[in-house]
């Protein structure tokens, strides 16, 4: 096709070489749209536990167990079972046709099957899994970030959302990565417990590290989330935000088993991790509420990859929905409580995977709009 000066345009060209299928036409309504942890929900990525296989060879898996030795029992690495594998994609199913049911659009990763070690100019380490979008996808407002996440075996994890990441964009999303950390050795403290077990050298952290409300964006600071991270979220987001650091909460891995937003003006705490003294400033003018004591749920005899302050780890499909483990009586009766129904479901293998609903989604589109939460 020609412009009117007789010149071949340079889009044209552009459409000719991907060909126009592969270009369909922008629209101003970009599907990632969130500002939240409690609006509704239109749409959805859901994880996938295939080739699940716990690292070795990882500093950051080893720094992350630092601080966690008696909690995280004794991790083995190598593959998954097959069985968990597949128990846990039938739990998955069950989850996504109750999602659907609520007219919510569901996307999968691509998982890939890594045959070879990962590997950098400076280091090598065998890969992880795609079952927890939360930690390396943060979706804020109408932007997709890719995450500069704390293990090695996750560097290329995103290359599983690499297909759902390019068509958000080419209808009309933001899709940035963070700078790629080196996470050199020196960026790990693996022997002074007096200190995090990340160090300060560049920005990394987990996606998960963070929670969203409004203008108000927290991030936990802990040995997946370091302070070089939060001023690097702060530089991208700009003024419209105020990133919080929660520091002195929770030293290990993620923010989301131990503050849960459920709707303006309400907070569930983990009672051991968060107290009067270290919440932060912003959430003293909610109202909180404590979570009980969580129901054990078992795990392999590869070791459990989470806490049992998992069963908090809940996702929020409405400020009047609740996806919660089907296992947690007492934490489903104190969110009806306070109006909030509850979809109880399973994920039967989350304790070993160390994933509840919250790690193994990210909401990318849900209705509202930016707002503040703390005038
Ligand atoms: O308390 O076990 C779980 C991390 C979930 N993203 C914990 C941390």
């Amino acid at each position: 096709m020609q412009n009117a000066a007789g010149k071949q345009s340079v889009s044209t060209t552009f459409h000719e070489r991907i060909g126009h299928d592969a270009m369909p036409e922008k629209s101003n309504l970009s599907p990632v749209h969130v500002y939240n942890e409690w609006d509704p929900v239109e749409e959805i990525i859901v994880g996938a536990p295939q080739y699940a296989a716990l690292p070795h060879n990882d500093k950051g898996f080893e720094a992350i167990q630092r601080s966690t030795k008696d909690l995280f029992q004794a991790l083995s690495s190598g593959a998954y079972p097959q069985k968990i594998i597949e128990e846990t994609e039938e739990d998955i199913q069950l989850f996504i046709a109750e999602l659907q049911k609520l007219g919510i659009i569901v996307r999968r990763p691509d998982p890939i099957q890594h045959n070879d070690d990962i590997k950098t100019l400076d280091w090598a380490a065998s890969h992880f899994f795609c079952y927890c979008p939360r930690d390396v996808l943060l979706a804020i407002g109408t932007t997709i970030i890719e995450s500069p996440n704390v293990f090695r075996s996750r560097y290329f994890e995103t290359f599983a959302y690499r297909n759902i990441l390019v068509d958000y964009m080419l209808k009309g999303s933001k899709w940035i990565s963070a700078p790629k950390p080196r996470l050199l050795d020196e960026g790990y403290n693996l022997s002074d417990p007096k200190s995090l077990a990340l160090r300060d050298l560049e920005p990394v952290f987990d996606a998960a590290n963070i929670i969203r409300a409004g203008r108000d964006i927290f991030y936990l600071v802990s040995d997946s989330g370091n302070e070089m991270g939060l001023l690097w979220l702060q530089s991208i987001l700009g003024d419209d935000y105020r990133v919080h650091a929660c520091r002195n909460l929770y030293s290990s891995m993620h923010i989301d088993s131990t503050l849960g937003l459920l709707r303006p003006g309400l907070v569930l705490i983990n009672p051991t991790r968060v107290t009067p003294d270290n919440i932060p400033e912003p959430l003293k003018k909610w109202d909180t509420l404590v979570a009980p004591e969580m129901v054990e749920i078992k795990y392999s005899e590869m070791g459990s990859f989470s806490t049992p302050w998992l069963g908090m780890n809940l996702l929020m499909l409405s400020p009047t929905l609740a996806v919660v483990d089907k296992h947690q009586k007492p934490l489903i009766k104190l969110l009806e409580q306070q109006g909030i129904d509850v979809l109880p479901l399973l994920l039967r293998h989350g304790r070993t995977l160390g994933g509840g609903f919250h790690c193994i989604t990210l909401d990318v589109r849900r209705r509202g709009r930016l707002e503040n939460y703390f005038s």
